[in-house]
């Protein structure tokens, strides 16, 4: 292979981005970034484009017969197994979707970022650069009607139909992206398969808070013990690179039991249970094989780092032909089952039934050999040769591990089940962070509504029109209700969104049931007055209203936030209604728990972890928002002026007139009069006094001091504080305000 004859060195390139830049400089400075992601100029498509109205016209039966058909159509670059591609792309969809982790939604297929760096490269996804290049015709075919998202998930699918596996169905709807996602922390190693960070041994202090608490007690970590260390939170894999865990066993200790410990971390983190997590690793591995047919250094450079020819296709391999027979992709060779171009029950049958023996794959890694049960396994080219059944570690864990080899028996007894079950987790697994049914697309959506879809009844009953909406505004700012606590009330309701798995939001009025009646952060007794107040006027207008119109609770929230803010604002905010009220049975409080937020900036809630500064948990909060830079910044002046602190406080409420709109916070936070100084030693308060006389005038956390000490900030801050943008300020403030209200209102926007 011909060596480039140029050295690359980033950071000497003098044309093109290179230089040492303020990431290198200030690698703690805060990077606004992740809020200027997939914005207008990343695509292609132009702004206008609208995805749903593209797939609608999408010939979907014909997608489906071409995925059908790419299935065995065997290409020489890139040869099939056993004449069949379906394990591969079931394998790329997995790997797509099984990023998702629950606790900020993040990760996920919805983007398609498998395409992107670092997911591209990652040491798991080896050989899946090949399968979307298989795809790549029928992605042209297509176009624009069908998203790279959507088509790799949608391949998987059909892969297992085309082996006879019935699914519980399809649902399009993820829209193109045109850039990697820079918003997802996948762990802070500095190298491939590392896992030293997110195992740590207690004295790197471990994130928490937005990001959710860590399993266990910190405190009693061991770093060095594989049954018992802690994963760090958000993260839902072992290493960095990997998606869940490892297959040899906990650091490639080839111990069942351990690694079942592992794989109950990292799926339940992907919102798995115990049934559904066997079903999904007992399916998966129904079906095709692994790839480790010489060591792994033979393998060249992942696909971010190949030479510029192989045109994107990394992981060039030296050994034999490198592809075939010769295909080195995760350094296994094992096919689980004698039938693995068809769905049965032949894993499940195989992993009682003998006995295994631990070996090393030709590439020298750890795995499970049958002890017993001859040369059954057909050869993936060769048809003359058959193999004995074999196992990865992570396989045997279905059966030693006490919980689930109940699972597994009860499986392996009841092949219906086991079938149902795993088209359940599958479906799941593919569509958990598309959010509602209303961003769904195509003709395969299950009739079945689903607990973890976060369902919210249809609307059944006319909806209330601008007269009504008028009347019922006057009623709610006539209960005598402070008028802040309906616009804390309407952010803590509408803000629960996140725009990474599209949960949370207004809609269903979940804010009055459990789980997140009792959080902190809403303060109940404040909630539980605005509630019932509200839940009065609720009541009068439905019992009275003409020709059957009703509003929800949900509606009332908002529209009451709207009340106040105009009230507060003198200009008119904007409503649309047609939400409805989830009931408590629709909401599954542990899957909603980690909706939760330990911090909010918006609010002044929340503080610094011994690893993420408070601005830090403030930008990822307006991330999952999805706010740009300077809808973070109106929004929190603006609710400062409306002093909407959580706690009633007075932190950046830098006003004489709190509760009224204005840009008060502004202009005085950028007042050359005003000295700040710290007021705590862990450097999250302030106060600022008045230059001359020394007298104090505000108090401050670094949510609000941020806007003045980061240059993009203050930049944003300087143009609200002028006088000329007053009413500039305003509308913008409604503009955000309104936009996180509908943030979840996917029917209608
Ligand atoms: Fe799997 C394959 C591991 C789960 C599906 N995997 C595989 C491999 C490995 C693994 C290592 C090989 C690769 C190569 O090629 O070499 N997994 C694993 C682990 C886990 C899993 C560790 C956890 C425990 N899977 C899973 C799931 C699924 C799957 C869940 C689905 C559902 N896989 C799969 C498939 C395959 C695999 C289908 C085959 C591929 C081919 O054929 O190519």
């Amino acid at each position: 292979m011909a060596e480039c004859p140029v050295k690359h060195d980033t950071r000497r390139a003098n044309v093109g981005g290179g230089g040492q830049h303020n990431r290198d400089w200030w690698p703690e400075g805060l990077r606004l970034n992740i809020l200027r992601q997939n914005n207008a100029v990343s695509t292609p498509l132009g702004k206008d484009f609208d995805y749903a109205s593209a797939f609608k016209s999408l010939d979907y039966d014909a997608v489906k017969k071409d995925l059908h058909a790419l299935m065995t159509d065997s290409q020489d670059w890139w040869p099939a197994d056993h004449g069949h591609y379906g394990g591969l792309f079931i394998r790329m969809a997995w790997h797509s979707a099984g990023t998702y982790r629950v606790s900020d939604g993040r990760g996920g297929g919805g983007q398609g970022q498998q395409r992107f760096a670092p997911l591209n490269s990652w040491p798991d996804n080896v050989s899946l650069d090949k399968a979307r290049r298989l795809l790549w015709p029928i992605k042209q075919k297509y176009g624009n009607k069908i998203s790279w998202a959507d088509l790799m998930l949608l391949t998987g699918n059909v892969a297992l139909e085309s082996m006879g596996c019935k699914t519980f169905g399809f649902a399009g709807g993820r829209p193109e992206t045109f850039e990697a996602d820079e918003a997802v922390y996948w762990g802070g190693e500095t190298t491939w398969l590392g896992n030293d960070v997110r195992y740590s041994d207690g004295k790197a202090g471990v994130p928490e808070g937005a990001h959710g608490v860590v399993d266990g007690d910190e405190h009693k970590k061991d770093y060095k013990d594989i049954h018992s260390r802690d994963l760090e939170s958000p993260l839902a894999a072992a290493h960095m690179g990997l998606i869940y865990v490892n297959p040899e066993g906990p650091d490639g200790v080839p111990d069942p039991v351990a690694a079942a410990r592992d794989i109950r971390t990292t799926f339940g983190r992907m919102a798995m249970d115990d049934e559904e997590t066997v079903a999904l690793i007992a399916g998966g591995h129904s079906f095709g094989k692994t790839h480790g047919a010489a060591p792994s250094d033979n393998v060249g450079a992942e696909p971010e780092a190949t030479s510029m020819e192989n045109q994107g296709l990394g992981w060039q391999n030296k050994h034999g032909s490198g592809k075939g027979p010769d295909t080195i992709t995760s350094g296994l060779e094992v096919i689980w089952t004698k039938t693995p171009n068809k769905f049965s029950n032949a894993y499940l049958e195989y992993l009682f039934k003998f006995d295994w023996e631990l070996e090393k794959s030709p590439a020298g890694a750890n795995q499970w050999v049958a002890k017993n049960s001859g040369n059954i396994i057909p050869d993936a080219f060769d048809p003359n040769k058959k193999h004995p059944a074999r196992m990865l570690t992570t396989d045997l864990s279905l059966r030693f591990d006490p919980v689930y080899e109940k699972i597994s028996r009860n499986f392996l007894e009841n092949p219906d089940k086991f079938h149902d079950a795993f088209a359940r987790a599958w479906f799941k697994l593919l569509h958990r962070d598309m959010g509602p049914r209303s961003r769904w697309l195509g003709p395969e959506i299950p009739s079945e509504v689903l607990l973890w879809e976060d369902p919210i009844p249809p609307v059944d009953h006319p909806l209330v029109d601008d007269s009504d909406i008028a009347s019922l505004k006057k009623e709610i700012l006539a209960t005598g209700v402070d008028n802040t606590k309906f616009i804390t009330t309407a952010w803590a309701s509408a803000s629960t969104y996140r725009n990474s798995d599209k949960r949370g939001g207004a809609n269903g009025a979940r804010i009055r049931l459990a789980p997140q009646k009792n959080w902190e952060v809403n303060d109940k007794s404040s909630l539980q007055q605005v509630l019932s107040a509200l839940e009065r006027v609720q009541q009068k207008f439905n019992g009275s209203a003409s020709g059957g119109k009703k509003v929800s609770l949900a509606d009332l929230i908002v529209l009451a936030g709207a009340a106040a803010l105009e009230k507060a604002s003198g200009a008119s905010v904007p409503f649309t209604p047609g939400r409805t009220d989830a009931s408590q049975e629709q909401t599954d409080e542990q899957s909603f728990a980690h909706l939760e937020p330990h911090h909010d900036g918006f609010r002044n809630y929340g503080k610094s972890s011994p690893r993420v500064s408070t601005e830090q948990f403030l930008v990822d909060k307006a991330h999952l928002l999805n706010l740009t830079p300077p809808e973070l910044a109106v929004l929190v002046g603006g609710l400062r002026s409306l002093n909407a602190n959580w706690d009633g406080s007075k932190y950046g409420v830098f006003t004489n007139r709190p509760g009224q709109l204005s840009n008060d916070f502004f202009v005085n936070l950028l007042d050359m009069n005003t000295a700040w100084k710290s007021t705590s030693s862990d450097g999250e308060y302030f106060e600022g006094v008045d230059r001359k006389t020394g007298q104090k005038k505000w108090i401050a956390t670094r949510n609000d001091l941020v806007f003045g000490s980061q240059a993009e900030l203050r930049a944003i801050c300087e143009v609200y504080a002028e006088p000329e943008n007053a009413e500039k300020f305003v509308k913008d403030f409604v503009a955000a305000w309104d936009k996180v209200m509908m943030a979840d209102r996917f029917e209608v926007h």
